[in-house]
């Protein structure tokens, strides 16, 4: 296969850069976005002088002010981010047609054939992506990280690594010096649990997950994401940047204006959910790209929990109830916040046609 070029790009502290750009007096200043401290509001993000203070995404408003008293609260302008992500966007759409927006702040970018990587930038797409943040930084006055590699996985470790306003490249001759050291906790679908059950099997980075065979990962892992991680731990991955946006997941949550506190009255909630779930599904064909259910549940203490299963038909609410009941027998405590949804398989991607490395055996 042809290598190819491929650029992530993120916005840094987004939502706090949009609203410091449009009030400079908050420049130097610790800053989160989020909703009232008094309400059960969480942060959306904050600048760099409130994450001295640990103010961070996800943790509660209220939190965040004791952390940092001085901290100044701004409440969400989603309308605002958007339009400054459409212009944000607009940049990227001058040096390529092949853009894959991840979230407002996200996107990767594929230039492999961008007919400006020949032209003025001679092959290279680390002086490319200089370029596309250069000119964001011009025209729309915020600040971009970017990862440069020849897959998506690698492109979106990269773009963190010299943030913020940085970037990083991670060339095909690097990769296999690269991986051995990179925590398991990078690979994309390794959530708390799975990493959780890596750490006791003695698991800790891409490295420990080169040395096993094929087989050993299979029965740790499941036969899906056995081939699946065999890849990723080498640094290799085939998954095409989507222009189009499909979806990867279709999900439904529902907060709950008082905690629910046994598992009678949260499965309670499960018919409710499941019939809005099945409203978003819809008739379209992602009801064929099934490959998994979840159940999300948040508790009193503000922390959150996915639980998957793989799934080989359409799912009833029945499965949802089996798989909230083992999620309840893992950690039964009063929850806050309950969601449902499924995972979608992404065509562009057979584990079949991905060339497995010789170097795994049963
Ligand atoms: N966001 C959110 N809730 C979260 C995480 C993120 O509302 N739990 C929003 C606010 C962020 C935006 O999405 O500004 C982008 O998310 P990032 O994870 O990229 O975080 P930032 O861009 O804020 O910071 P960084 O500089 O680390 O990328
Ligand atoms: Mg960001």
């Amino acid at each position: 296969m042809r290598q190819r070029k491929i650029i992530h790009i993120d916005m840094d502290c987004f939502y706090a850069a949009v609203e410091e750009k449009y009030n400079p007096s908050l420049r130097g200043k610790p800053v989160a976005v989020g909703g009232p401290a008094d309400s059960r509001s969480v942060i959306c993000t904050a600048n760099y002088e409130a994450r001295k203070y640990k103010v961070k995404a996800a943790i509660p408003s209220s939190r965040a002010v004791r952390l940092c008293p001085h901290l100044i609260l701004v409440p969400p302008n989603f309308a605002l981010y958007k339009s400054e992500s459409r212009r944000v966007r607009a940049v990227f759409e001058q040096y390529t047609e092949k853009i894959e927006p991840l979230s407002l702040d996200e996107a990767y970018l594929d230039v492999t054939d961008s007919p400006r990587l020949r032209g003025e930038f001679s092959g290279s797409a680390t002086l490319l992506a200089n370029a596309i943040r250069g000119q964001i930084a011009a025209e729309v006055q915020l600040n971009a990280s970017a990862g440069i590699a020849a897959n998506k996985f690698l492109a979106k470790i990269a773009s963190d690594w010299n943030k913020p306003n940085g970037q990083y490249a991670i060339p095909p001759q690097m990769v296999e010096g690269f991986m051995p050291s990179l925590p398991v906790e990078k690979i994309f679908g390794v959530g708390k649990v799975t990493a959780e059950r890596m750490h006791q099997l003695g698991i800790f980075t891409c490295g420990d997950l080169q040395k096993l065979a094929l087989g050993d990962l299979r029965r740790f892992f499941g036969e899906a994401r056995a081939q699946e991680l065999a890849l990723l731990c080498r640094g290799q991955d085939d998954r095409e940047v989507c222009t189009h946006s499909e979806r990867k997941s279709l999900s439904v949550e529902e907060t709950f204006a008082t905690d629910l506190h046994c598992f009678d009255e949260i499965r309670r909630a499960v018919p409710e959910l499941y019939a809005e779930w099945l409203r978003r599904l819809g008739s379209g064909s992602d009801a064929e790209k099934i490959r998994g259910i979840m159940i999300k549940l948040k508790f009193t203490d503000f922390t959150a929990m996915t639980h998957e299963r793989m799934i080989t038909k359409f799912p009833a609410e029945a499965d949802f109830v089996a798989l909230l009941e083992s999620a309840w027998r893992k950690r039964p405590e009063p929850i806050r916040l309950l969601g449902l949804g499924v995972k979608l398989r992404e065509l562009a991607r057979t584990v079949e046609s991905a060339q497995l490395p010789l170097i795994i055996s049963e």
